[in-house]
């Protein structure tokens, strides 16, 4: 009976972290620690919960998943990884009483007791916040790493805030004339209408950002009005917006396009890049792309990606400090 556990008692002493990212994969992983037993019996209607043994159960009427007992006090309970069924099984067994934590909020080791010592857990609970399918292998190694380590230098340090954009994806912004192609470009990395793409100048009001992954690595890619010269007072200040956007970016992309001057940009773009190759050619540019027809983009978005992430710093031996509790 959902909402009462069997013995007609309300609300549990045990609690509830998501153990997996919260976007869409195979299965999540959802751990109760605390009093598991009479939870498990509520969430999934069965009884008696030996230790280390995997079931497949109902999880109410949400799902059907695994669901095991690691230890005393620690069960994991593995439904479909699509977000909306973990809301719905968090929001359920929030009606029940389980209250859930974030991972931040309790000691790594406790978060992942199948963790060896303290590194390992760090390591998995990074794992579960990365956005990027490159940090996976690398936060695997780290553990390992750390143990042979005794403190990191300023070399590791800066190396590692650049690794933890594979965390925490980096803003890359494009910016440039109206009409170059900025937004049709956007759209084509996005794959949907992130931004509207027109002849009319000014569609794009103050910008519009997607995730999106550029070969293994995730960003959010925001696209932003052109300058022009405007009476108009909202696209003024959606201009001020745009121009505090690329002050706080990782990357910046200036664009152009064959017939159209670079605009003025108070900080130098990381990359340069002409669009509209499939009509004219120009010079004076990092790279020559078409949003239109594709030509340039994959090596627009390798481009992107090496320079947020070098391959130098995916190949160094050296640690990495993905959580600040390292240091
Ligand atoms: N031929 C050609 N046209 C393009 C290309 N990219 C964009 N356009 C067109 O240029 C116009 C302006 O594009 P838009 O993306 O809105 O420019 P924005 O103002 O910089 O965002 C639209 O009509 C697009 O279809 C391209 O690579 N080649
Ligand atoms: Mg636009």
């Amino acid at each position: 009976m959902a909402g009462t556990d069997t013995d007609g008692t309300r609300g549990f002493s045990c609690r509830l972290l998501t153990a997996t990212a919260a976007r869409p994969g195979a299965i999540a992983i959802l751990q109760l620690d605390g009093d598991v037993e009479p939870a498990l019996r509520a969430i999934t209607g069965i009884a008696d919960w030996p230790h280390g043994r995997a079931r497949l159960v109902r999880f109410a009427d949400v799902d059907r998943g695994l669901a095991v007992r690691l230890t005393e006090r620690v069960a994991q309970l593995m439904p479909h990884g699509g977000p909306r069924v973990v809301q719905r099984l968090c929001a359920w067994m929030d009606r029940l009483g389980i209250e859930t934590a974030s991972c931040d909020e309790v000691l790594p080791e406790l978060a992942f007791p199948e963790a060896s010592d303290r590194f390992e857990a760090m390591a998995l609970a990074a794992v579960a916040r990365a956005a990027s399918p490159l940090a996976i292998d690398l936060l695997l190694d780290q553990p390992r790493r750390w143990r042979a380590m005794t403190a990191p230098d300023e070399e590791d340090l800066a190396r590692s805030k650049r690794l933890d954009r594979l965390i925490e994806p980096a803003i890359v912004v494009v910016t440039g004339p109206v009409n170059v192609g900025k937004s049709t470009l956007g759209n084509a990395l996005v794959g949907r209408s992130m931004s509207i793409a027109t002849d009319l100048p000014g569609s794009t009001r103050d910008y519009t950002s997607g995730r999106v992954e550029l070969a293994g690595i995730v960003v959010d890619w925001h696209d932003t009005p052109g300058r022009r010269d405007t009476t108009d007072a909202i696209e003024a200040e959606a201009a001020r917006i745009a121009d505090r956007l690329v002050d706080s970016a990782d990357l910046v992309i200036a664009m152009t396009d064959h017939e159209t001057a670079w605009a003025a940009l108070k900080r130098t773009p990381d990359l340069r890049v002409a669009n509209k190759c499939d009509l004219a050619a120009r010079r004076d540019a990092d790279l020559s792309i078409s949003a239109t027809d594709g030509t340039g983009i994959p090596e627009l978005v390798r481009a992107v990606r090496d320079l947020l992430v070098p391959p130098e710093d995916l190949k160094h031996p050296g640690v990495w400090v993905f959580d600040d509790r390292l240091t």
